[in-house]
């Protein structure tokens, strides 16, 4: 097959233990959208999906049976010097190269320094049409100027980013997203072997209308959009019939935003006696009892929430406009109505002292998450917490390489052995709380608790440094650097 565009994820599971581990993990949907968008213009869109495979060697025997004329790179925190490797294989094969996704976005100046001929900024479709048809027609650089929504460079080497592409409003319209059989096998299959039962992505909106300033959303923004309840559960019943799935996970970026949204898909569901199982991700002040009630009919089976600290001084710096009161609440609403929760807890963010911290274990202990996922705040470009941080950042390796890295990259009131005690404490206090463990156990995890409570005051002690970082203080609500958005 000669394909005129290559999607390529340079992202290898063998070279990240976490996510081995968790097996969490789904296809590109971003890539499914572009090839069923792309295809509906009449480009043959073929896709490489690095992550199964043995690594740079099978994009190259990729490179060769495909043939591209283009190849198209996704930039995501994680992979960046692996798109970066790619970049440079196809370019020394005559191809030319494209990127997008949410790394390319930000870091579009380090994209283009490395191989990368443009950058597609934000929402993907339009634009790569665009810049498809660009490459299509031979168009000259100085063309670019003209396509809304990318970076390019100049010949005099200077970086250009256009003006940003009005957010797509009618969502509806995009095509159903391509699900190739041989993407989604290898997926099915780690998922069926780790977890017992398969599960997909699927999409129900764009963007979220919230500013917590460690948030990056530079693909979607603000701009919330929502698709049709129908639309949706035709897309989910076609992905059951050809796929035999039938857990979905939305990764929306917020799922429960409009309320009667969410009612009018659980009504759908009900009334067409359908049973599948999903996964969704909400702010915990967006969970009342009616809509878990809508949830769980709908079959909600774990809500993924963020609630990152248990102190309202963190919560307030980061800008998160809710107290940790809320995350209570939603924690006791959801399993009173027989679901299950993640509780995604961020440690190190500026202005968080071991005061905070306490706050975080007594919050964790009190609502016993189903699952509990604690990382280190990274702070991604293009957020305000990024800039109150930037100055402090490491020289050296500034950027995650694994899932769950939990390093801090600049510098914190802390150190990295500190976090790495304080996560393990608080696993420690959750287990206990929950007292899932047999009886016989518990004298060892007790004992461990301490231990590792100990070693965490023992750091504290060695640590205190001078972490302003644009913080005014502890407990004031002031943010030095606001929002771009
Ligand atoms: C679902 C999700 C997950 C899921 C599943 C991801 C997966 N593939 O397995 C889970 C929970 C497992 C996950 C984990 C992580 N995630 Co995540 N995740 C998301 C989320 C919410 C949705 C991703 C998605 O499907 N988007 C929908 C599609 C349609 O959008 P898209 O992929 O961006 O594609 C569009 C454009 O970017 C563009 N495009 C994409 N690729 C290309 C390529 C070319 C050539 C072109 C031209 C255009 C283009 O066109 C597409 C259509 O418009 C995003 C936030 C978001 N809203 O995007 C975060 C996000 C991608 N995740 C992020 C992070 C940091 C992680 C973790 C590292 C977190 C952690 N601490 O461990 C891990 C890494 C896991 C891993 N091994 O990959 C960051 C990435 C930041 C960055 N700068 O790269 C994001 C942006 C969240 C955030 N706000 O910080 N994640
Ligand atoms: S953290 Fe969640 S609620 Fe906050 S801006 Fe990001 S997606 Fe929205």
């Amino acid at each position: 097959m000669h394909a005129d565009l290559l999607l390529c994820n340079p992202y290898f599971i063998k070279d990240d233990p976490v996510t081995r581990r968790t097996m969490d993990i789904y296809p590109l949907i971003g890539h499914g959208y572009l090839a069923s968008y792309l295809g509906a213009q009449g480009y043959a869109v073929d896709i490489f999906d690095g992550t199964f495979t043995n690594g740079i060697g099978d994009f190259i025997d990729k490179l060769s049976a495909s043939q591209p004329a283009v190849v198209g790179v996704y930039g995501h925190v994680l992979s960046r010097h692996n798109a970066f490797a790619f970049a440079h294989a196809a370019r020394e094969r005559g191809m030319r190269v494209i990127a997008g996704g949410p790394d390319a976005t930000a870091y579009c100046d380090e994209y283009l320094g490395n191989g990368f001929e443009v950058v597609v900024c934000g929402e993907g479709e339009e634009t790569a049409h665009a810049v498809m048809e660009w490459i299509g027609r031979g168009g000259t650089v100085s063309e670019l100027h003209d396509v809304q929504g990318i970076a390019f460079r100049t010949a005099a080497g200077d970086t250009v980013n256009t003006d940003r592409r009005p957010y797509k409003k009618d969502i509806d319209a995009l095509p159903f997203p391509r699900r190739d059989r041989e993407i989604y096998k290898p997926y099915m299959e780690a998922w069926r072997r780790t977890h017992g039962y398969t599960s997909m992505p699927v999409f129900a909106s764009r963007g979220c209308p919230f500013d917590c300033h460690f948030c990056f959303r530079p693909v979607f923004g603000r701009h919330y959009r929502v698709r049709e309840p129908e639309d949706v559960l035709a897309e989910i019943e076609t992905c059951a019939g050809e796929f035999g799935t039938t857990h979905f996970r939305f990764v929306d970026d917020i799922f429960v935003v409009r309320k009667k949204w969410v009612k009018q898909f659980s009504r759908l569901i009900r009334e067409r006696d359908l049973r599948f199982e999903f996964d969704i991700l909400s702010r915990a002040d967006l969970i009342d009892e009616n809509v878990a009630v809508d949830l769980k009919a709908m079959g909600v089976r774990r809500v993924y929430l963020g609630m990152e600290s248990g102190s309202d001084d963190v919560l307030n710096i980061m800008n998160k406009r809710m107290k940790a009161e809320r995350s209570i609440e939603a924690a006791e609403i959801i399993h009173r109505n027989g679901m299950e929760f993640l509780a995604w807890i961020l440690l190190g963010y500026p202005g968080e002292g071991k005061k905070d911290i306490y706050l975080t274990r007594d919050m964790v202990v009190k609502i016993k998450p189903d699952v509990l996922s604690i990382s280190v705040a990274f702070p991604i470009k293009g957020t305000p917490f990024y800039d109150m941080v930037k100055d402090t950042l490491q020289k050296k390796r500034p950027i995650w390489r694994r899932t769950a890295e939990n390093r801090l990259v600049f510098r914190g009131r802390y150190s990295n052995l500190f976090y790495f005690f304080v996560r393990l404490w608080l696993h420690q206090e959750v287990d206990l709380a929950k007292g899932t463990m047999p009886v016989w156990r518990r004298p060892l995890h007790v004992t461990l608790k301490w231990a590792l409570r100990t070693g965490m005051e023992l750091l504290a002690l060695r640590s205190p440094k001078n972490t302003d970082n644009g913080v005014g203080g502890r407990g004031t609500k002031t943010i030095a650097v606001m929002s771009g958005e």
